[in-house]
């Protein structure tokens, strides 16, 4: 089954919106599977944002993504890549629809609330950056049966 890699970003943690971003994935009929609280070093998050080295505002994204704890996770489920990055929005809240996480908690793209992988390349990239095998719960969801 297809896995994402998501994480509530600083600004989300803080502002205690982790238990609705959580419900949102659960309540769809997802399943987690990896989750953690942390701070990010330096050095992964240049990893984690490598595509963006040469943009403007790298060195801002940094520095925000490594301010304060992230909660990462990992959720499972059919076309959850592409579903999570719809459930999450624009990447800018200003263009992020209502409904959205976005759309529902953001104003700004420098604090726009949430990370999700963007394909399944780098799901497995981000995945294997923040978890290891172990980390990682192989279960069944006895709800699974109500959902497919
Ligand atoms: P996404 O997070 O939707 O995958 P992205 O990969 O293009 O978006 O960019 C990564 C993050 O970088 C994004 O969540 C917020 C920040 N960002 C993107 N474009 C920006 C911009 N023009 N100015 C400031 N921050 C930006
Ligand atoms: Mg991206």
């Amino acid at each position: 089954m297809e896995k994402t890699f998501l994480m509530v970003k600083p600004d989300g943690v803080q502002r205690g919106l982790i238990g609705e971003i959580v419900a949102r994935f659960e309540k769809k009929g997802y399943k987690l599977v990896a989750a953690k609280l942390m701070v990010i070093s330096q050095e992964l998050a240049e990893k984690h944002y490598a595509e963006h080295k040469e943009r403007p505002f790298f060195g801002e994204l940094v520095d925000f993504i490594t301010s304060g704890p992230v909660f990462a996770m990992v959720w499972e489920g059919e076309n959850v890549i592409a579903t999570a990055r719809q459930m999450m929005g624009k990447t800018n809240p200003a263009d992020a629809a209502p409904g959205t996480i976005r759309g529902d908690f953001g104003i700004t793209v420098g604090k726009n609330v949430i990370h999700g992988s963007d394909s399944p390349e780098s799901a497995e990239r981000e995945i294997g950056l923040f978890f290891s095998s172990e980390e990682i719960a192989s279960f069944d969801k006895l709800t699974d049966q109500w959902v497919y």
